[in-house]
């Protein structure tokens, strides 16, 4: 089901009831239907919770079984031919909106599930969690259906008492916990200035240096240099790891025209190797790898992205009205281990 009215904003804010969910049915062993919640904020923000529910001795497909959604007021519980096998309560589940100061804030009581949905059903062929229909796909594929029933309970419209159909063996999936709300203190006229200094002696709020270490670690420092100030230090004792200057929230660069930074880099024991730069918009929306080739040890190096040429780098889903990480800067991906660089004047430019 989905939101009728959207009253907490876009895809998921307002939430996502799914009733049940099949993929790839009678193919193998997935004798399997879900049950999912999707909520939290707006893309790509949302968060889901749910779980599945392998049928007893029946294949879905071919056969008419019934599936249903028992919806009270902090509750839902999913059934198959009225075997109740999950839970979730408003406790697991929120919507986070944007406030009318800039920042997040929790929506009160039961949102997004407080309010009225409508019924969607649809057979889809290909997609994202099945991947793409190949030569084993047998089209056409067809989707019966029978009856769509609706019921309230007429002695207990909220809270289903005396009507609601529980099994305390059902599985309690437990939902999310809100993440916390972020209020970094920031001018938000800094987007109107001709240029942007992220970092030149200090990071500008709301940008921070931050780090992604999928396995061994990453020194960062703030050291001084003749000359320049402030600059910011790495050394990787890491070979899959990226660091980056990152708001918790995004901007509309669209204004700016170019993105420009110093690097030097001290001590590069690689065979050989370059180096990457990206800007993303929330991962995995972004601009993909964007390499800045070999860099010399010695002396610094000035690069200049046009974001016009970041928009149409290959496989870039850069989309400039919501960057929330301007600069993502590594070693080649799986050959970084003892690599020291240093960047400065990092700056957006109109
Ligand atoms: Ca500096």
């Amino acid at each position: 089901m989905l939101p009728t009215d959207y009253v907490y904003g876009g895809w998921a804010a307002s939430g996502e009831i799914d009733i049940m969910e099949a993929v790839n049915l009678s193919q193998g062993n997935q004798m399997k239907v879900h049950g999912t919640l999707h909520y939290g904020r707006e893309w790509p923000g949302q968060v889901s919770s749910g779980t599945s529910y392998t049928t007893q001795g029946f294949d879905p497909v071919g056969e008419f079984h019934t599936y249903a959604l028992e919806w009270s007021k902090r509750e839902m519980r999913w059934y198959v031919d009225n075997v109740h096998f999950a839970t979730q309560r408003s406790s697991g589940w929120y919507s986070q909106i944007v406030g009318a100061d800039g920042f997040f804030e929790n929506v009160p009581g039961d949102a997004p599930f407080d309010q009225p949905f409508h019924l969607l059903m649809n057979v889809a062929v290909g997609g994202n969690w099945p991947g793409p229909p190949d030569a084993s796909t047998e089209l056409p594929v067809e989707m019966e259906v029978d009856f769509v029933r609706v019921f309230t309970c007429s002695d207990s419209p909220e809270l289903l008492a005396g009507c609601a159909t529980k099994n305390r063996r059902a599985e309690r999936v437990f939902g999310n916990v809100p993440p916390e709300i972020i209020r970094v203190e920031y001018d938000p006229s800094i987007s109107e200035q001709d240029v942007v200094t992220i970092f030149g002696d200090e990071d500008l709020s709301p940008f921070a240096l931050g780090q992604y270490v999928a396995s061994g670690s990453v020194d960062m420092t703030r050291v001084e240099e003749v000359g320049r100030g402030t600059v910011t230090n790495f050394a990787f004792n890491s070979d899959e790891s990226v660091v980056y200057w990152q708001a918790p929230f995004g901007f509309d660069l669209s204004a700016f025209s170019k993105i420009s930074f110093d690097v030097k880099v001290l001590v590069d024991p690689r065979e050989s190797g370059g180096f990457v730069m990206k800007m993303d918009c929330f991962y995995p929306c972004g601009t993909g790898d964007v390499p800045l080739g070999q860099i010399a040890p010695g002396e610094w190096q000035s690069y200049s992205f046009v974001l016009a040429d970041l928009l149409a780098h290959s496989g870039s889903s850069l989309d400039l009205k919501n960057v929330n990480t301007p600069l993502v800067i590594f070693p080649d991906w799986g050959n970084q281990k003892g690599v020291v660089f240093r960047v400065d004047n990092v700056r957006l430019e109109k």
